[in-house]
Parts: structure tokens; sequence; C-alpha cells
């Protein structure tokens, strides 16, 4: 008997360990879920490789919103410009008409996507359809598209084609929320709530799957609007979308905004590990250190001004300055995640000139220090008063990035025991090494050139370390 219940109990376990090895869950996890995390740590094909060594995006938030730019019959919108159709001065029916006036006689996507490269952007998110409804794409299965407005072409494959002629990578943001779609319901109060909804879930998923098929060279789907009850509390079906979407487009990138599990938990599931392939959470704010991103691949994604992200003619309050976004950008790095910056296009298909200018500078500095940042992430240690480092991912290069230069002009390096700095040089400048001056074991001062740093200055590392696959040979120096 005590011999059965052995075998029987030892049974049961390898049963265990071969449902969580399929599911992702540990044996920590105190509920049983469905619907949760179906997979543990991060994921490691190509597709996924290449995402993460892009580090810097262009987001893009372009639609029926431009239009007004956060305005309306000499009315001022406080709030953000893409959510001006749920303001009470302005009629929904005005809003929903605008499609009649979107005619952007200046989009040149050959030129976007030239601006894009120029920046040093690895990928772009353009928004197919935002919270309003309206696809930039003629969806058959939506009257409320491109098509029927004056301009009357599709939006998206020629941008997909441009962005992709230059190497940059496109991601395709759709929101779940419709407010143009008649079956779209917040949440569900009767059966006919739940018959609309039944049919708004096949409307999403054809839709999702014809964008697919239309353009087969995306890499992936950033999904928004995914707060309401009616899609928190249907775990099961965001699941079967996911996984029907990774199914006709194998390696399809998605984040953790799209799922909840069926406790209605979002992002991370009720066991607290993340759904979907990265932490999608991190808007307008980033992490301050490496522990805050539990080991998860992540993305940041910032606004130029305050709360814009679609086009708004008057920008109040403070607009980040280009070394404030290269900053953010630096220290996304460090901590292994990817900073996308976002800009919102005028109705007739131009940039504002802020936003050009911000592309330009960020281009700039990414021309001289871009090797910093693409394949580069977090080095082993957390921030220095001076600045971040950077380790270009599985070798002995470590960046220090200069974001703030001490009035005695020098940076502190400490290196861990059994490892020497053997070189220091600006990026900029490889052949003029920089004297480390030792002052103590493994501890250095470089000299920075007395000037006025206008951008942040990159300096290059070699060490030599005695041990191998030890990747914290510097430490946070003591002051
Ligand atoms: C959403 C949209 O409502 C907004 O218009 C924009 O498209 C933005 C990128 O996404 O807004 C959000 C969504 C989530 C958070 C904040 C704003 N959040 O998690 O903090």
């Amino acid at each position: 008997m005590k011999k059965f219940c052995t075998a029987a109990a030892t049974a049961l376990l390898l049963l265990q360990l071969q449902s969580q090895g399929q599911t992702g869950i540990s044996a920590k996890d105190s509920i049983i879920l469905e619907h949760g995390a179906h997979r543990a740590g991060n994921r490691t094909d190509a597709d996924m490789e290449r995402w993460r060594s892009l580090r810097l995006g262009q987001f893009i938030h372009w639609g029926l919103y431009a239009i007004p730019g956060g305005e309306w019959k000499g009315k001022t919108y406080n709030g953000a410009a893409e959510w001006i159709r749920s303001w009470k001065e302005m009629p929904q029916a005005d809003y929903d008409n605008l499609y009649k006036q979107f005619n952007p006689v200046n989009y040149n996507p050959e030129q976007w996507a030239q601006q894009a490269k120029d920046m040093g952007t690895g990928y772009m998110i353009i928004t197919t359809k935002h919270h309003d409804g309206f696809c930039l794409w003629p969806s058959k299965y939506s009257r409320y598209t491109v098509a029927a407005s004056p301009w009357k072409k599709d939006i998206i494959g020629p941008m997909v084609t441009a962005y992709n002629k230059k190497g940059i990578d496109v991601y395709l943001y759709f929101s779940i929320i419709d407010w143009n779609h008649p079956d779209y319901r917040a949440s569900l109060k009767t059966p006919a709530d739940s018959l609309a909804n039944s049919r708004f879930k096949v409307f999403v998923k054809n839709q999702l799957q014809e964008l697919l098929l239309k353009y087969p060279t995306v890499k992936g789907f950033w999904f928004d609007g995914t707060w309401d009850d009616s899609w928190k509390n249907d775990g099961a079906f965001s699941d079967e979308l996911e996984q029907y979407l990774q199914k006709i487009h194998p390696g399809l990138i998605i984040g953790s905004r799209l799922r909840a599990d069926e406790k209605g938990a979002r992002h991370f599931d009720s066991n607290g590990h993340l759904m979907g392939d990265y932490e999608q959470g991190w808007e307008r704010k980033l992490p301050e250190k490496f522990a805050d991103i539990h080991g998860n691949d992540w993305e940041g994604v910032m606004t130029i001004p305050e709360n814009q992200w679609g086009y708004n003619a008057k920008w109040a309050g403070h607009i980040k300055t280009s070394n404030e976004l290269i900053e953010m950008l630096v220290k996304s790095t460090s901590l292994d995640g990817n900073f996308v910056i976002n800009f919102g296009p005028k109705s007739d298909g131009t940039f504002r000139t802020e936003e050009l200018q911000r592309m330009q500078e960020i281009g700039q500095w990414m021309k001289t220090n871009g090797a910093a940042i693409r394949g580069g992430g977090y080095a082993g240690f957390e921030k220095q008063d001076w600045g971040y480092y950077i380790r270009k991912t599985g070798t002995d290069s470590v960046f220090m990035v200069v974001c703030n230069v001490p009035v005695s002009g020098s940076l502190r390096v400490k290196l861990t025991a059994q490892t020497t700095l053997t070189k220091a040089a600006y990026l900029d400048n490889p052949t003029q090494p920089l004297l480390p001056e030792v002052i103590g074991k493994n501890e250095y001062f470089l000299h920075l050139d007395a000037k006025n740093y206008q951008t942040p200055v990159v300096i290059l590392l070699q060490t030599n370390r005695s041990s191998s696959g030890d990747n914290s040979h510097f430490e946070k120096a003591k002051t």
C-alpha cells in the first residue's frame, strides 16, 4: 500500500511537472489558471531577439483627431487630442463626420520613413485604428475607413512598404475599444449586450486577420483599449485570439496589454506572471532600477509634450527636449528595455517643426552613438551619478553614457576584483585613448576633456577579467 501511494504520488508529481512545463506556471503558484501566462521567461527566438536589439522605436498616432487638433469651434480641449470625441463640447456627430475632410494631400510615406531612419529608429508603430474606430486601411469589415474619405486610398500599405524599404520594422497599433461600432459594449448588462459582444468579437478577429493578410511583413500588434469589463472579463477570448494570430503569423510579437486571465488580471496573471511577449504597461514613465522589470522584456512609450498622442495644435506645459528624450532612451537601454517616442502628424500628412527638430537632433546623436544603443542592454550595475552603463550584449564592451558631467570633470569607475580596465576612449574618437588615473584597487578616474558638452558623451571601455561568465565587474563607486 505504501509503495503504491509513493508510486501514485510520483506519477502525480510527474504529471504536474509536465503540465507546468506546458503552461509556464511554477510550483509556487497558488492558483491554477487556464488563461494565465503560457511561458516562463522571455522569448528567445530570432524575431524577439531582433525586437530586443532595436531599442529605439517611433510611435505614430494619426487619425481623424488630427483635424480638430485639440480645438473645436474656438474652444480648447484640455485632454489628449485623440480623445476629443469624448468631450462634451464637441458633438459626437460632428466628430463622426470628420472623415469627410480626411485628405492628407502632403502624406509622403517615403519621406516619413527617411525621417524615421535618420532618427535612428529600428521599428515603428502606427495606429491602424484608434478608439474612434476610424480605419486607416480600407477594411472590408467597416464603412468607416479611409476608403470613404476624400483621400480614398490606403494609408497603411504604402507606409509598411516605405518603412520596410529602409529596414524599419512595422508594428500595428489596434484599439479594441471602438466608439464607432454599434456592437461595442464596455460592459455586458443584458442578453442583448452579450449578443452584440459576440458579434463584436467576430469583427475584431476578422479585422486583425485582414491586417495580417494584407500586410504580411508586419512584426506584431500593439493592442490598446483593453481595460473595459467586457474585454477584461473574457480572458478565454483574448487568449484564443492571441494564439490564433500567432498561428497565422508565426513569430508575431504581442505585448502584455492584450490579455486578461480568467480572473480579470491584466498584464500579469493572478500568479504574477507576465502574459504576452513583453511588458507593455510602461507608459509615459520608466522603471527606476533593474529590479523593477523582474527580468521581463519591456517597452516604454513616451510623448514629447505631456499627455498628447494625436496632433494637438497648442502644446501646453513642458515639452521634452531632445536631450531629455536621449537620456530616457539611454536609461531604457541600460535597463534592458525599448524606448518608443510618439509623434502626432498634422491632418495634411506633415510633421510639426518641434517634432522634426527632435527627430533630427536625436538622429544626430544616434549617428555617432547608436552603437551604444542598438544591441545594448543592462551592464550588471545600476545608474551612476554621471549617467548609465550599457553593455553590448554578450561582450566585454561597456559603454558609459555621461548625461551629467561633474564639476570636477572626473568620472569615477570602480571595477570588481580580478577586473582591470584595459582601454577607455570616446566612442566618437577611438584613436585618442582616455588615460585612466588609478585611484584604488580596480578603481579609476576618467578625466573628461574640458569642454561644454551639448549632448550626452559616450565612452567605450574595454576590460580584462580572469573569471568567465561574470557580468558584474563594475559596481557603483562609493563616494
Ligand atoms: C491609451 C490611449 O487611450 C491613448 O489615447 C494613447 O493611444 C495611449 C498610447 O494609450 O492611453 C493609455 C493607456 C494606458 C495607460 C495610460 C494611457 N496606462 O496604462 O497608464
